[in-house]
């Protein structure tokens, strides 16, 4: 009885010795377990930003890289996670080695065993312990990246929004001077000089929101706002170069129109040669640079410019004028006896404005008028359609493809070559009253009917392409103050 008391009061004691001395053994050594898996923890997070870092992915399909939060972010995260189970599992082992050489190599009947087993059980909890801050951690780490991910991609829309906004707000819509596809967004050239890279969409994205980065390394603006109109600008559908100021500037479209020989190549060109001596306007990219001095060097060097080849395709003369993209398209006048031709040259559709060049010696008034000697002498200037049935032709196809009426669009109509039909009988009064000649003298009432008819703003000169000494014919540059002004440049 007296042992049975004595046993219990015995087992009693070791029983509270034991709780007393366990309970905090198993929290310390859980405590310890957890310190050393969130040193584990800050020492992966920095291998994985620092010498482990998963390494950059080259940029491959579109030269650039792709935006932190769009990639590496992610990849960061799981190099993170990656590097943490690695010194964790390093941790484990080393607790675990630990406790076998430490306990577990002494008899059953050692006490160390039994402090042994207290350990292991305070490092298991340690570990689920350690376990769930990890996943909270974790989680809150992909919350804050989904977080950053979805502001980041709201910028980006507004930032695009502002863009494009801006620019509908100011009228400026971009079309190819090459191809005359309506380009939403011109192709950019790397501005390293080294680099020849071409990025074909550079507003915010997948690539960067302000800016992105070449595969080169530099970085370039990604809206027209910071800057990206200061690249080289090219067309994504053709990818021949832009006009400078493509997207800053509203562009303004004319035409010239008129048979074979009557002179829009020459009239173009005394345009353009008012445009850049009195108005002070710039040529705008490459290509028009190179035509116009080409133009200009055989003018000088033969008097003459050479026929528009019916082969090409038409690009734009293009200039900068006061903050506006003037494009003047000159077509071959094959292309105005062809409608299933015309048809197909789409800035016809766009245009703002058309230059009419009338060819005096094409109409059968004037002509029929000359004497034979008069008439071999300009047999090689003169076109050989006549400018009504031209017209015809140039009304049906533009009411067939334009979706916007004629009745803002500005005809000017040149009655051309002055210089050379200056006193001959039938021109008498010509230069007093175009309109007037034109209906009256010269039997073209039918096509004056027509014109006004179908144009909102029209106007009648008597122009002669021909650069003097004096410069260009004044009347030439009536003619384009009064397209521009009819249509809002100034
Ligand atoms: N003297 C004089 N000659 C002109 C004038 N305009 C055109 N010409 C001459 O007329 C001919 C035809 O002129 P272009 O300007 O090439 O005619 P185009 O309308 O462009 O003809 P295509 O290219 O075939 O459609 C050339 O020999 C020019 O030199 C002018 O105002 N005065
Ligand atoms: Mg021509
Ligand atoms: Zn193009
Ligand atoms: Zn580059």
């Amino acid at each position: 009885m007296f042992y049975l008391v004595f046993a219990l009061i015995w087992y009693a004691l070791i029983a509270t010795i034991f709780l007393i001395v366990s309970i905090p053994l198993i929290a310390v050594a859980s405590t310890t377990f957890l310190v050393l898996c969130t040193a584990a923890y800050v020492r992966a997070s920095k291998l994985a930003l620092g010498p482990e870092a998963a390494p950059v992915p080259q940029p491959e399909g579109v030269p650039a890289y792709v935006h932190y939060l769009s990639g590496p972010a992610g990849r960061d995260l799981r190099q993170v996670a990656d590097l943490t189970w690695r010194e964790t599992r390093e941790v484990g082992g080393k607790a675990q080695s630990w406790l076998k050489k430490r306990f577990f190599y002494y008899g059953m009947d050692n006490y160390r065993r039994a402090v042994g087993v207290l350990i292991a059980a305070g490092l298991i909890a340690g570990a689920v312990v350690t376990a769930l801050v990890m996943a909270v951690v974790a989680l809150g780490a992909l919350l804050v990246w989904g977080v950053l991910f979805v502001l980041a991609k709201a910028l980006l829309y507004t930032l695009r929004g502002v863009d494009s906004g801006l620019s509908q707000l100011r009228g400026i819509k971009l079309t190819c001077p090459a191809c005359h596809h309506r380009v939403v967004y011109p192709a950019y050239d790397c501005p390293n000089p080294s680099c020849d890279r071409r990025h074909t969409d550079v507003r915010p994205g997948k690539y960067g929101l302000l800016r992105r980065t070449c595969a080169c390394g530099e970085r370039m603006p990604t809206l027209l706002v910071l800057g990206s109109h200061r690249m080289t600008a090219y067309c994504p559908h053709c990818a021949a170069p832009m006009a400078e100021g493509a997207g800053t500037a509203r562009e303004f479209r004319t035409v010239m129109v008129g048979a074979t020989t009557a002179g829009k190549t020459r009239l173009m060109l005394a345009l353009a040669e008012t445009m850049t001596g009195a108005l002070g306007a710039s040529l705008a990219d490459e290509p028009t640079r190179n035509t116009i001095t080409q133009m200009r060097a055989a003018l000088g060097a033969r008097g003459e410019t050479s026929k528009t080849l019916a082969e090409d395709a038409v690009r734009a003369y293009s200039f900068n004028l006061d903050r506006r993209v003037v494009h003047l398209y000159d077509l071959p006048g094959e292309d105005f006896t062809d409608t299933a031709r015309l048809r197909l040259r789409r800035f016809l559709d766009s245009a703002h404005a058309f230059v009419f060049v009338v060819d005096p010696f094409a109409i059968p008034e004037v002509w029929n008028s000359l004497d034979p000697a008069a008439q071999r002498e300009y047999q090689s200037v003169r076109s050989s359609q006549p400018p009504g049935y031209i017209f015809e032709q140039v009304l049906e196809t533009l009411t067939g493809v334009r979706a916007k009426k004629l009745a803002d669009v500005s005809l000017a109509v040149a009655v051309t070559k002055s210089d050379l039909t200056e006193g001959l009988p039938i021109c008498a009064g010509l230069d007093d009253d175009v309109r007037a000649w034109l209906a009256d003298r010269a039997g073209m009432a039918n096509m004056v009917r027509s014109i006004e008819k179908s144009f909102g703003k029209v106007r009648y000169f008597h122009t002669s392409a021909r650069v003097t000494r004096d410069g260009v014919d004044p009347h030439v540059q009536d003619l384009l103050a009064w397209t521009l002004n009819r249509n809002g440049v100034n």
